[in-house]
């Protein structure tokens, strides 16, 4: 059988992190866990895949390590819905925390549209940013210090100004707490959406919010450089301005989006699998009625397991094991002379992780885009009329 090579990939993926800073996991759509590391793209290396970013003028800065490499799953959202992001020290929550209390700093996020998510870069020019946050003075926190607070998460409403079609939404973390020393650590990765509601035109940016990742900070900027310990306030964010469309873009927008869904056709996630991991599902083995179709079977279940652990990033594989359990389970039937199967046909399986988040934090950028939303309402009632 096939079952003594997979004892081998199982270990591999038991290393014990040592050195744990953070990493972006798990996507949240109107407060619902997509899964972990479900339509994320992350770094595969499990030991490393919590560290900052090498370089900042590394391709690494768009999505992170692995990030210029698509993962199977986009997710449905719409505009003016919410999406929330987690942040882990130990990307399959092992131990908890999201990053150290001394990796203080600023947060944002970006946000990239591509016509092909599998072949388009992650990397490059096209990138505007939709929310950030420094230092606020009122509470006297970072905004990584929130983010501890928040079990690691930070939400933000999707603006209605966001086009129909495939984007990468890009949480970013900057820990200033070795900037005096020429090291600003920068922390990313890369959600896969699909966002159905928008306006069907692309969205036209003026040169001024468009950047290039990498190439939208310098290693001299102020908010790269800033001494958190002698700190001189306010603190100036790097990178863009967010992007706010003109009032009259925005209108234009409003008056273009279609109350039509826009259907994605590619990532989509399939409805009948059993269990998910990640970007990975198993779906049902061949019915069978012989000898030779049991094996037949139990083989192409195993061959599922090896796509599962094949392809588990760093947030784990615990599915992949409650999979293998199934796969073992057919192989016993058949040893037993039991050839009518599969055994329990189409029965979903009990999904193994992390407990959720004990609760979702308020999108950021909320009082902003509700009032969009309610001029976007506004703007359909006259069409409706
Ligand atoms: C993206 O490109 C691949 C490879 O050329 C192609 O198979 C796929 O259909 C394209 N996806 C979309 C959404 O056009
Ligand atoms: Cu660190």
């Amino acid at each position: 059988m096939k079952h003594s090579s997979l004892i081998g990939i199982v270990a591999t993926t038991l290393i014990v992190m040592t050195d744990a800073h953070t990493t972006f996991t798990t996507l949240f759509v109107n407060d619902v866990s997509q899964g972990d590391g479900t339509c994320v793209r992350m770094s595969m290396d499990p030991q490393t895949c919590s560290y900052p970013i090498a370089s900042i003028s590394s391709d690494d800065m768009a999505c992170g390590a692995s990030g210029s490499q698509p993962v199977a799953f986009t997710c449905p959202a719409s505009t003016g819905g919410k999406l929330s992001f987690e942040w882990r020290e130990w990307a399959d929550a092992e131990q908890p925390g999201a990053i150290d209390i001394s990796h203080k700093g600023p947060c944002a996020v970006y946000a990239k549209q591509v016509q092909n998510m599998t072949t388009d870069s992650a990397a490059g020019p096209g990138w505007i940013k939709l929310w950030d946050e420094g230092y606020d003075d009122t509470s006297g926190k970072w905004c990584t210090e929130k983010l501890i607070d928040n079990n690691g998460l930070m939400s933000i409403d999707l603006p209605e100004f966001l086009s129909s079609g495939y984007w990468l939404i890009r949480p970013e973390l900057l820990a200033l707490h070795e900037a005096d020393k020429g090291d600003p650590q920068f922390y990313t990765g890369c959600a896969q959406v699909y966002i159905q509601n928008g306006s069907p035109a692309p969205l036209n940016v003026p040169a001024e919010y468009s950047v290039s990742i990498p190439g939208y900070v310098k290693s001299t900027d102020p908010g790269l450089t800033f001494n958190i310990y002698s700190p001189k306030f306010p603190y100036p964010m790097p990178g863009p301005k967010v992007y706010q469309p003109a009032e009259s873009a925005s209108k234009a927008v409003l008056a273009s989006a279609s109350s039509k869904v826009s259907q994605q056709s590619k990532g989509v996630i399939p409805s009948n699998y059993l269990i998910k991991n990640a970007n990975w599902v198993g779906v049902e083995v061949p019915d069978y009625s012989t000898e030779d179709g049991c094996w037949k079977s139990s083989e192409a279940c195993f061959a599922q397991a090896k796509e599962c652990y094949d392809s588990a990033p760093p947030t784990g594989s615990a599915n992949c094991h409650v999979w293998e359990n199934k796969c073992d389970g057919i192989s016993a039937a058949c040893n037993a002379g039991n050839f009518n199967g599969p055994p329990n046909k189409g029965q979903k399986l009990q999904s193994k992780g992390p407990a959720p988040p004990p609760e979702i934090p308020a999108a950021v950028n909320a009082r902003r885009s509700r009032k969009l939303r309610i001029r976007r309402a506004k703007a359909l009632d006259v069409r409706l009329l």
